[in-house]
């Protein structure tokens, strides 16, 4: 079985884009890959949290990957922080890495912008990722399009260090999906859908009451027309409603444009706010059903000793091949 990798930060709201752009393909790939999905919570701190908030963020995140239906027998599901082989090899992975690489990062620049400062951290997160996806000898990396450059800088640092030292990492390759790759705002549909948006209709959370996801949707920004039809860059809005009916309901695009053929935005969204719903609530469900009944916690501790003795055996042969004298 190959083997897949991927992360999520324990931050903001856990919402439809995150959802779409990368953890409902991770439910896909269970049962055909050897899967590992961690709780980057390193990454998290690459800018000031609340240390109370950040902890219970980690383990609803935790409890997010199980109700979207991740299933421990099959995934190993883990912290960053509790295998610390991810800061190790960050550091090694820097020391290869150069400057003017992470001085292209557009989510640096974008993230860093207007900021009188930004963390040494955030501009070295990419370095952090790559070890996170090398450290495991991954294959494939499920994520949303806005880190392809990241993953591009995984593979660059990957062969640059395996021509300079010798053989140590797998190149991974990236799996981003060819519909909903960028799920965009709900009110500035130009823009991708964001946790750390400033308002909340930017977003649909996962947790978010029927009520509440119903109104973001029957508010959500369109056009001027009344015509449904998939059109990102003349229609950006309805387009991306498209998209999100698509994924929820496993229809393809054409067939919802026919089926609201001059029935106008009123009726698709209010047929699209159920889905949503009924996805969501599902979902929902089991959130609950695994916070009432407990285990989380096991979940994570026998996902972080399984995957330490993958990042042990890929840190030995990275010290030798480095030239770190071991006695
Ligand atoms: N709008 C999106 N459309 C599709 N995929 C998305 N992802 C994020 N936003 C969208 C994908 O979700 C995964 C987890 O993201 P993350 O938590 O690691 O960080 P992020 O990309 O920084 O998430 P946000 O919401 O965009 O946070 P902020 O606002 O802090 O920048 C990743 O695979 C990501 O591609």
């Amino acid at each position: 079985m190959k083997r897949v990798f991927s992360g999520v930060q324990p931050t903001g709201t856990i919402h439809l884009g995150n959802y779409l752009g990368a953890m409902k393909r991770f439910v896909d790939l269970q049962d055909d890959y050897e899967s590992i999905f961690c709780i980057v919570d390193l990454h998290a701190l690459t800018v000031p949290r609340d240390p109370e908030e950040l902890r219970n963020k980690t383990r609803e995140l935790a409890l997010f990957y199980l109700a979207i239906g991740l299933d421990p027998e099959k995934t190993t599901i883990f912290t960053q922080s509790s295998v610390s082989a991810h800061s190790e090899l960050a550091w090694l992975l820097q020391c290869v890495a150069h400057v003017g690489e992470l001085n292209r990062m557009t989510q640096y620049k974008e993230k860093g912008q207007g900021k009188d400062t930004v963390t040494a951290g955030l501009y070295t997160y990419p370095v952090l990722m790559a070890a996170d996806i090398l450290l495991y000898q991954t294959e494939v990396v499920p994520v949303g399009e806005d880190q392809k450059q990241h993953l591009e800088l995984t593979r660059d640092i990957a062969q640059r260090f395996n021509n300079r030292y010798g053989e140590a990492f797998t190149i991974p390759e990236p799996l981003i999906n060819e519909i909903g790759a960028r799920i965009m705002a709900l009110d500035e549909p130009t823009k991708k859908m964001s946790k750390s948006a400033e308002s909340p209709n930017n977003y649909i959370g996962l947790l978010e009451e029927p009520k509440i996801i119903n109104k973001k949707i029957m508010r959500a920004v369109t056009d001027s027309e009344n015509e449904v039809r998939f059109d990102p860059e003349n229609k950006p809005g309805i387009s991306n409603l498209l998209t999100i009916y698509s994924l929820m309901s496993e229809t393809p695009v054409s067939e919802l444009e026919q089926k609201y053929q001059g029935l106008g935005y009123g009726a698709f969204k209010k047929d699209l706010a159920e889905v949503v719903v009924d996805r969501i609530s599902e979902i929902q469900d089991r959130y609950r059903r695994w916070e009432k009944d407990g285990g989380v916690e096991d979940v994570l501790r026998q996902g972080a000793e399984k995957v330490s003795v993958i990042a042990e055996e890929t840190m030995e042969r990275v010290k030798d091949l480095m030239g770190l004298y071991r006695v």
